[in-house]
């Protein structure tokens, strides 16, 4: 059969093998909306409108078991299944990553055990990171994770996740300590440390060309006594630009900087032309009688700041400041956006130099200056030696970076956040990260993070950048636990 709706479906599914999946689907009492149905636009949009694709079916299981199916039945129909957790993937690899797959959103998957003996929380994979922190916080515990609340645990666990916490604690997913995860043949089982060993390694660091991680079980930490949430603000000339980031660069780099410090250096459009604003933001999880002394270390290579704001508080008041909401629940739809976004890791033992940070800063001041795109650079603290982050092998996880001072995330939005994004804004972001690594002397090595994935980087050596001395190994395991690509089959997924 072929007919007119097929045609205009074509990326969905062709009419054929939809009615089967569509069977397949109801006739395991799965909650599934398809092309045809009024919930489809709604089901099938990307958090970042710059990408639109056409899953085959968005399905809403409300188990563990259902999930297994599902992935059964995707394989079955030859149809290719991904996980959606929030849907924040910046590349809209949640639905796939391109027309024609099986959506398995996790949101039903919301429950969250915590065991007083162990302190471990087992937590399903359809709560984001404002849900989890409400509900460990209450408890006087929390895990290391990101910022932003409405983002979904799975991808961003599995990913990795840095947070203000994370010189202290590790990334997200280093509190991981097992996680119960559907495989590509639809079996449903338990990783960990003791159990399937290798796809409990995969999972971290490359979890969606792996498994559907249903339910994660983290250690827990108890919160510190005290956080001092801050942020100082800069409007700054060229020359003046580049001694901060230098400075920042400097401080940062010392291996006695007390892990207790979340810290990033931010960058935006300058008020006026040929200027680049700054902040300096994060939170400090010490005693707040040594947040000045320590904060001192940066700040007295700055000028005065034009504004700042400090406050010694509690660590939720921190995460309810940093989330840039005003509330970390997560009931209400999150806007959408229209961006691209990238990012470069620098490596802790190889600083910037300051020819590349003046090529930086000459690209953001002035490109930045003229672009119609409004947006932000955040350089991130990682390191250095002594951070949590650091305290692993590059092996330890799938999830490679382990010797990161920076890692810097570029980010533009189209003017008012719709469709189309301008060409110009793509270059301002490849030029300033170009900026960098053309001018940085041949040995010096650079990645990239998997949770701000850029899908242009697909036409570099992104599989270096990504998985670094991991990849192969990841290859091996593919070609073990999944040849036939029931996941993974977006853009930076685990190739063969
Ligand atoms: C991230 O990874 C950052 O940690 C957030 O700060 C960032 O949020 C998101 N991703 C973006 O997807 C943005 C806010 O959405 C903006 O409103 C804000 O201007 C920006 O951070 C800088 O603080």
């Amino acid at each position: 059969m072929f007919c007119l709706r097929s045609i205009l479906l074509l990326g969905s599914c062709l009419s054929l093998a939809c009615a089967d999946l569509r069977a397949d689907l109801m006739a395991a009492h799965v909650e599934s909306v398809f092309s045809e149905d009024a919930k489809y636009p709604n089901a099938s949009a990307a958090f970042n409108l710059r990408f639109e694709f056409h899953p085959a079916a968005v399905t809403y299981p409300t188990s563990e078991q259902q999930v297994s199916e599902i992935v059964k039945i995707g394989k079955k129909n030859n149809v290719p299944v991904v996980a959606r957790s929030g849907g924040h993937s910046y590349i809209a690899n949640g639905i796939g990553g391109r027309d024609g797959s099986l959506v398995v959103d996790v949101m039903h998957l919301k429950r969250i055990d915590f065991n007083k003996t162990t302190n471990v929380a087992s937590v399903g994979t359809g709560n984001r990171n404002g849900d989890i922190a409400q509900a460990l916080v209450a408890l006087g515990r929390d895990v290391s994770h990101g910022t932003c609340p409405y983002v979904g645990l799975g991808g961003h666990v599995t990913y990795g996740g840095y947070g203000y916490a994370s010189r202290i604690w590790g990334l997200a997913l280093d509190d991981i300590v097992g996680m119960d995860a559907v495989l590509p043949d639809g079996s449903v089982v338990k990783t960990s440390d003791h159990e399937h060993q290798d796809i409990y390694w995969a999972l971290r660091g490359a979890g969606g060309s792996f498994g559907i991680v249903t339910t994660m079980h983290f250690r827990t930490h108890e919160i510190p006594k005290a956080a001092t949430t801050y942020r100082f603000n800069w409007i700054l000339d060229v020359e003046k630009s580049i001694s901060v980031l230098l400075a920042y660069q400097n401080a940062s780099a010392r291996p006695d900087l007390p892990n207790e410090l979340g810290i990033r250096h931010e960058l935006r459009r300058g008020l006026y032309p040929g200027t680049v604003n700054h902040s300096l933001t994060g939170t400090w999880n010490g005693p707040a009688d040594q947040f000045y002394a320590i904060l001192d270390r940066f700040l007295k290579h700055y000028p005065e700041p034009v504004d700042s704001y400090v406050h010694n508080g509690t660590y939720f008041e921190s995460l309810i400041y940093h989330s840039d909401k005003g509330t970390l629940n997560t009931t209400n739809p999150d806007d959408h956006d229209t961006f691209y976004a990238k990012s470069l890791a620098t490596p802790q033992d190889y600083l910037l130099t300051e020819e590349a940070i003046t090529k930086f800063v000459h690209v953001v001041a002035n490109q930045g200056q003229s672009t119609t795109t409004g947006w932000f650079i955040q350089i991130e603290l990682w390191g250095s030696k002594n951070s949590a982050i650091n305290a692993f092998a590059y092996n330890h996880t799938s999830f490679v970076l382990r010797n990161t001072l920076f890692v810097m995330q570029f980010y533009a939005s189209s003017h008012d956040k719709k469709p189309p994004f301008p060409q110009e804004g793509f270059e301002f972001l490849d030029n300033a990260v170009g900026s960098m690594t053309s001018t940085m002397p041949k040995g010096w090595e650079w990645s990239a993070y998997t949770d701000y994935i850029d899908g242009n980087l697909t036409t570099t050596n992104w599989q270096h950048l990504y998985y670094g001395k991991n990849y192969r190994r990841l290859q091996e395991l593919k070609r073990e636990y999944d040849p036939n690509f029931i996941f993974g089959k977006f853009p930076t997924g685990i190739e063969l």
